[in-house]
């Protein structure tokens, strides 16, 4: 591992005005989003849709990497180069989601653990010889009646650890991301202690395995309230409590966080993330790694019809740039009326 080049990576992808496009849902997932858009989910037409958006002109201005899925980055576009090498050729770092799903965890009904620690190192390097610089484990935490266990935190801080190792050893920045869900009725103040708790576990975890957190980014949810309770925090009070959540639990050595939507409409997840940064310098760059936030308005104006392509490269520039701008906290709702 050289630490330079992971931190120089790692930097890149926080660069200022930019942040990361996650395009990396399992086939279950995509199949699912496509489902909703009346979309028949075959290699073919996800092939077609991520070409889409990897074409998409301008997108480099705001988009710094895009995280794939293992047949996304074994697949070409039309003109026949991988798609990792058509991000690249543009200036995009390609990252891979390397966790195989968030599995029932054994004894604790309702709570799950990521696997896919098994063969781990020998896919870093295919994913590494493919083109990718960085990768992402996503972990589930649920809030609810008696959970989260210390057992499902624990199980789960341990393998974003011991990927995170892994992935440093083959020269790829890991992006480590303990997701608590925004389902359930619990308040802010739970959610802060649920993803503080977990924030707390994690870099233990994580000091435990040698990982060098200059060489890392950390992918959280934010702290919000539970979909279902009736007492819904205003954005002020999310993005104050967050960064408060946040700055007790992560170490300033880390050089960026990487935000995910977590099912926030795609203008609330660019107006919780412009309040935060609007706040003033913290000790990490603040920024955003969003799936659905950026994508939404692009699959629907996209409907799997080809000659809608423009139409849907448009909606995603147009939010990936709300985004840039919520970089420095000059996102204003006046470039929604844009679009
Ligand atoms: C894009 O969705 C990712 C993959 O999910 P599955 O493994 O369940 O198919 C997901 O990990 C995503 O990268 C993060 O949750 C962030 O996406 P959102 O939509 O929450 O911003």
């Amino acid at each position: 591992m050289n630490i330079a080049d992971l931190a120089s990576t790692a930097r890149a992808l926080v660069a200022k005005g930019k942040g990361i496009l996650a395009a990396d849902e399992s086939a279950p997932t995509i199949g699912k989003r496509f489902k909703a858009i009346g979309v028949p989910s075959t290699e073919e037409s996800r092939r077609a849709y991520r070409q889409l958006l990897f074409a998409t002109e301008g997108m480099e201005q705001f988009i710094s990497g895009v995280i794939l899925f293992d047949e996304t980055i074994r697949q070409r576009a039309d003109d026949g180069r991988p798609f990792a090498r058509v991000l690249a050729d543009r200036g995009v770092i390609p990252g891979i989601k390397v966790d195989t799903g968030a599995k029932p965890l054994a004894g604790f009904a309702g709570e799950k653990v990521t696997e896919g620690l098994d063969g781990l190192r020998d896919r870093l390097a295919e994913y590494r010889d493919m083109g990718a610089r960085f990768a992402k484990w996503r972990a589930v935490i649920a809030i609810g009646d008696g959970i989260p266990s210390r057992a499902c935190i624990g199980a789960n801080a341990h393998a974003l650890a011991r990927y995170a190792s892994l992935c440093q050893e083959a020269g790829l920045v890991p992006i480590v991301e303990p997701e608590v869900l925004m389902d359930g009725s619990h308040t802010i103040e739970r959610c802060a202690q649920v993803t503080g708790g977990t924030l707390r576990a994690v870099y233990g975890q994580l000091y435990g395995q040698g990982v060098d957190l200059q060489g890392t980014l950390l992918k959280p949810n934010m702290v919000l309230s539970g979909k279902e309770c009736p007492d819904q925090a205003s954005v002020d009070e999310v993005a104050a409590a967050t960064l408060e959540c946040l700055r007790q639990a992560v170490p300033a050595s880390v050089p960026g966080i990487v935000f995910l939507s977590g099912g926030q409409s795609s203008e609330l997840a660019t107006a919780h993330l412009n309040a935060m940064n609007a706040l003033g310098d913290q000790p990490w760059e603040l920024s955003f790694s969003y799936g659905r936030a950026l994508q939404e308005h692009a699959l629907k104006a996209w409907g799997g019809n080809a000659e809608n392509g423009s139409a849907a490269q448009q909606a995603l520039r147009h939010r990936a740039e709300c985004n840039g701008a919520a970089r420095s906290g000059s996102y204003t709702e006046a470039m929604e009326a844009a679009v």
